[in-house]
């Protein structure tokens, strides 16, 4: 028995009014990401069967291995969002630059541009672990009819209009926002259907569960060994749990769901953090913001960060209100 009987469309519908540029171009928009999530969930459901695990043997710009799967879902969301009259242009994780999409009748009228991770933590593929799909949803800032430019994508997260993520876990969710609060559905495979399963969700304002790459704690800032010291200290409610994915979208969904914090820090390994800005850090920051949640780079909200380029890193420090706001006295004390 399904929890709820609303659908992810009917959700869409009753919502359109909320849009102040409601004219069912954003629900279009997002009608077509849950088409390609439904895509992509088949084929990753599939993939101890068929010839699509292990890499593709191809790099992507910022020198990581893509696995067949990247490739296969990147191939996916593009052509789902393509075949819409909504969408300018597109930049996703696995294209060094931006695609620009002039529209049927090539008259670039179209007013969205989408950033996307088709599949995030995908060296969690091959051994049946979690994945997700990032997206954040802009309208353009340069005049229509014109093809779109940098500064389109290079917008500040404050100025997103919606934001989502897919977590293809034990069951497929599909969340997202358009800012007014965050709503999950669930994916009924059998019918292949979304329901509202998780409605309004929220942060708890406290949590006990920190998720952090912990291997690479000799490399990490005095203030994030401080607050890991914190987090294991046996005193009042702690030591907290300790659970890391490795798989950004799943460990955040937990955490959003139980009371958590993830964190991503700068390393001397990694100077300026391993996460994307544009499409992992943003999209998720807008969900954190409007489940009542923070999200910082340690010092600074991540949607006040003016961007400089498409696959900029940024520190990440995410979750549960008083958990982050914790983080950060820690990493103020050096600053
Ligand atoms: P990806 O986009 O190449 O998959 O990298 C992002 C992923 C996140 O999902 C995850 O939290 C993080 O990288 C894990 O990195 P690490 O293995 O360094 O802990
Ligand atoms: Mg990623």
């Amino acid at each position: 028995m399904d929890k709820s009987h609303k659908t992810l469309g009917e959700f869409i519908i009753d919502n359109q009014k909320h849009f102040k540029y409601s004219s069912g171009e954003l629900s279009s928009l997002i009608n077509s990401i849950r088409l390609a999530a439904k895509i992509v969930n088949h084929k990753v459901n599939k993939a101890g069967l068929i010839d699509i695990l292990g890499a593709s043997g191809d790099t992507n710009i910022q020198g990581e291995e893509q696995q067949k799967l990247d490739i296969y879902a990147h191939d996916v969301f593009m052509s789902a969002l393509i075949n819409r009259e909504i969408v300018c242009g597109i930049a996703s994780e696995e294209e060094d630059d931006f695609i620009t999409v002039k529209g049927k009748h090539h008259n670039n009228d179209n007013k969205y541009v989408v950033l996307i991770d088709p599949l995030d933590g995908s060296s969690n593929i091959d051994v049946n672990v979690s994945v997700g799909t990032v997206f954040s949803i802009y309208r353009r800032i340069t005049p229509l009819g014109m093809p779109v430019k940098i500064e389109d994508f290079l917008q500040k997260g404050s100025e997103q209009v919606a934001a989502g993520y897919i977590v293809y876990g034990t069951s497929t969710m599909l969340v997202y926002t358009t800012g007014y609060g965050v709503n999950g559905f669930t994916l009924n495979p059998a019918l292949g259907t979304f329901y509202l399963s998780h409605p309004n969700m929220e942060f708890p304002k406290d949590g006990n569960i920190f998720s952090i790459n912990e291997g690479n704690y000799s490399h990490f800032p005095q203030g994030v060994k401080d607050y890991i010291k914190y987090c294991q200290a046996e005193e009042n409610d702690r030591p907290y749990s300790f659970r890391y994915i490795g798989s950004m979208v799943s460990d955040f969904h937990r955490n959003m769901i139980k009371g958590g914090i993830y964190i991503y820090p700068t390393s001397s390994k990694s100077p300026k953090g391993k996460l994307r800005l544009l499409y992992e850090c943003n999209p998720i920051a807008f969900i954190t913001e409007q489940a009542g949640g923070k999200a910082t780079d340690g010092f600074n909200r991540i949607l006040d960060i003016q961007p400089t380029e498409l696959h900029q890193r940024v520190p990440f420090f995410c979750g549960s209100l008083n958990m982050v706001k914790k983080a950060e006295s820690f990493m103020k004390k050096y600053p």
